[in-house]
């Protein structure tokens, strides 16, 4: 299978599995995605989801570049609407997304992990948007998504080079949030997940909501929503058992209501 899905309790880990292309997204891939994404919606105990890629080398060198070469304008058309679908999708879903970037994240691979709402990245990762040598620019969403996670000027610096950003250099631009040694990669990302999978998801489901409007253009109507969603928490009965939980000094168990 190009993407493998596996369960760890309330982790869900989909691994993109073409190491022989560097984990390049194929329009199949792309699709498995979606149909995993479709899974893990309706199973509320999954409160997680880890991306990362298969071997040692790559998260994913991006789009499938013997693909696109080949395809007909149609062809085309699906397959970059299907990664626009896919990244909006994985950028919007009701569950945090920590992307586990084992490796290359070039191209559609580095703009995957910025739909992601996590970066954390082996040593060996190196993160790049080298469309530019192709003779193309960013796709799916690189233009935006790069210059929002890091800054406008070291956005522009990747694209306009094609060059590749090393782990220790995208930490400092605040591309990856940790840098860790590649054996240690996966168990980190791991613990990150469980640990905000014992949080209420709808706390953390509202807040991502949220945190993702911060960065569009309307504030005032952003902070609107925030208090709506602060205001709609109160509902919830993981509300009342944080709050206790936290009063009577005990471990809060929350059940996703
Ligand atoms: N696609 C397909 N195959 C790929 C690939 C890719 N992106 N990247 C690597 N491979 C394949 C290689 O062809 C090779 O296959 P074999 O020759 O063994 O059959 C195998 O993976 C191993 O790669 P290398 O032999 O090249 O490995 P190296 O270690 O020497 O080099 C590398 C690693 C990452 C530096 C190199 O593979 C590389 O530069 N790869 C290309 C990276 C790249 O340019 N990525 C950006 C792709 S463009 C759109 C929206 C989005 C997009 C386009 C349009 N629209 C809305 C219209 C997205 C575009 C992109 O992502």
């Amino acid at each position: 299978m190009p993407v493998d899905f596996e369960r760890l309790g309330p982790v869900g880990v989909i691994t993109l599995n073409r190491p022989e292309a560097l984990n390049a997204l194929s329009l199949e891939m792309l699709e498995k995605i979606d149909s995993v994404l479709d899974l893990v919606e309706r199973d509320a105990a999954i409160r997680s989801l880890i991306i990362t890629g298969a071997g040692e080398k790559a998260f994913s060198a991006g789009a499938d570049i013997g693909a696109m070469r080949e395809a007909t304008a149609l062809e085309a058309r699906a397959y970059a609407q299907r990664g626009h679908q896919v990244f909006n999708r994985v950028e919007a879903f009701p569950r945090p997304i920590i992307a586990a970037v084992n490796g290359y994240a070039l191209g559609g691979g580095c703009e995957f992990a910025l739909a992601c709402d996590i970066r954390l990245a082996s040593e060996r990762a190196s993160f790049g948007q080298p469309e530019v040598n192709l003779g193309i620019m960013p796709g799916w969403g690189g233009t935006q998504r790069l210059a929002r996670a890091t800054s406008p000027g070291f956005a522009k610096e990747l694209i306009f080079t094609g060059r590749m950003c090393p782990a220790a250099e995208a930490h400092v631009h605040g591309l990856a949030n940790h840098v860790y040694p590649p054996d240690a990669l996966m168990g980190e990302a791991i613990a990150l997940a469980e640990l905000i999978a014992t949080k209420p998801p709808w706390a953390v489901s509202a807040s991502k909501e949220v945190i993702n409007l911060a960065l569009e253009g309307d504030l005032r109507g952003h902070l609107a929503r925030e208090l709506d969603l602060f205001a709609l928490a109160f509902t919830t009965k993981d509300q009342r058992e944080g709050m206790a939980a936290f009063l009577e000094k005990r471990q809060a168990t929350f059940e996703g209501r």
